[in-house]
């Protein structure tokens, strides 16, 4: 990984990496993604069905409910894990899914991230927070205060399917991941920087809001996306649209530091600007220790991929 910005971007202004580790945390919630309020406890995880030697047995896949215990309610969750046979206990991959657990089983390459000794855990995003500007599920389990926004709620979520892996038995929370695509790849990093027990974080064309610098231009602005998606961020986020926020994305990515970070992007997504993304990662190497902060960029679109899976994990193990 060079940490030297290309010629056009030595003067562009991007602001300063922090000195300390932490210190641009409050300013990210302040600006753009809301502060997560405390007082969630985890429940009961009640094992619902276990299949055991699935793909070819290469592992077991578990299905739980959980519950979490907000101070105005509780929030279920129908979680689906994969445990390596071969590897325990597993650190475990956390990485929310769009469409459904039962739709990650013909999308994800369980068998070879099992080979690779991992486990994954995954729940439907929406089952924590809907994507909706009308609806809330989870932020309306507490009592109103400082605004989170829908990627908030997301990130609350990752660290609470770390609670839910703590309990279960054949998988290990040390050199755990938040993997994430998209607006869970925007998710992922924002739950990378606020939870310390995650070891490393994936984001996979998280794009404006993820890993892509607001200061190069390039692919959905914050005009765009405040207008599409209001409850993704803090309402007073929409006030920078056409302008430049005080912080940008580099400083995201330098925050998780002296953690690990990997950031992927797919050459034809300009909508999530992959040279943004890739300018975030040079301009927030120097925060990294050696290795620590990885990259790559691969043909094709918008997706995330059996590659990109492979090759976040082969950061993972080096
Ligand atoms: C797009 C949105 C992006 C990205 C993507 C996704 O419509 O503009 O910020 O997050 O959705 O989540 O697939």
């Amino acid at each position: 990984m060079t940490t030297d910005l290309p010629e056009a971007w030595r003067d562009a202004e991007l602001p300063d990496l922090p000195a300390l580790s932490g210190e641009f945390v409050e300013e990210f919630a302040r600006v753009i993604y809301g502060r997560t309020p405390p007082g969630a406890r985890l429940g009961e995880v009640v094992l619902q069905s276990r299949d055991e030697g699935v793909f070819g047995g290469a592992g077991d896949r578990l299905r739980h409910r959980a519950t979490i215990s907000c101070p105005l309610g509780d929030l279920e969750l129908n979680t689906l894990l994969h445990i390596p046979a071969d590897a325990r206990p597993a650190p475990v991959v956390v990485a929310l899914n769009f469409a459904g657990n039962d739709e990650t089983l013909e999308d994800w390459p369980y068998a070879k991230v099992m080979a690779a000794g991992y486990a994954v855990l995954t729940v439907d995003y929406q089952q924590i927070e809907p994507d909706d500007p009308n609806a809330s599920r989870v932020r309306a389990l507490f009592p109103a205060g400082e605004p989170w926004g829908a990627v908030a709620a997301w990130a609350w979520g990752l660290s609470r399917c770390l609670d839910i892996a703590a309990d279960v038995p054949g998988v290990t929370i040390d050199g755990a991941i938040a993997l994430g695509h998209s607006r869970l790849g925007k998710a992922a990093l924002w739950a990378g920087v606020q939870d310390e027990r995650f070891a490393v974080t994936v984001s996979n064309d998280s794009g404006c809001c993820g890993a892509s610098l607001f200061r190069h231009p390039g692919g959905e602005d914050i005009a765009a996306i405040t207008t599409r998606f209001p409850h993704w961020f803090v309402p007073s986020f929409s006030a920078y649209a056409g302008s430049r926020p005080p912080i940008d994305q580099h400083q995201l990515l330098a925050s998780i530091a002296p953690r690990r970070v990997y950031v992927a992007s797919g050459e034809d997504d300009a909508w999530a600007d992959p040279i943004g993304e890739y300018l975030a990662v040079v301009a927030a190497t120097p925060a990294f220790g050696d290795g620590d902060i990885g990259y790559h960029v691969r043909p094709g679109g918008h997706a995330l991929l059996e590659e990109d899976w492979l090759r976040a994990l082969a950061f993972v193990q080096r």
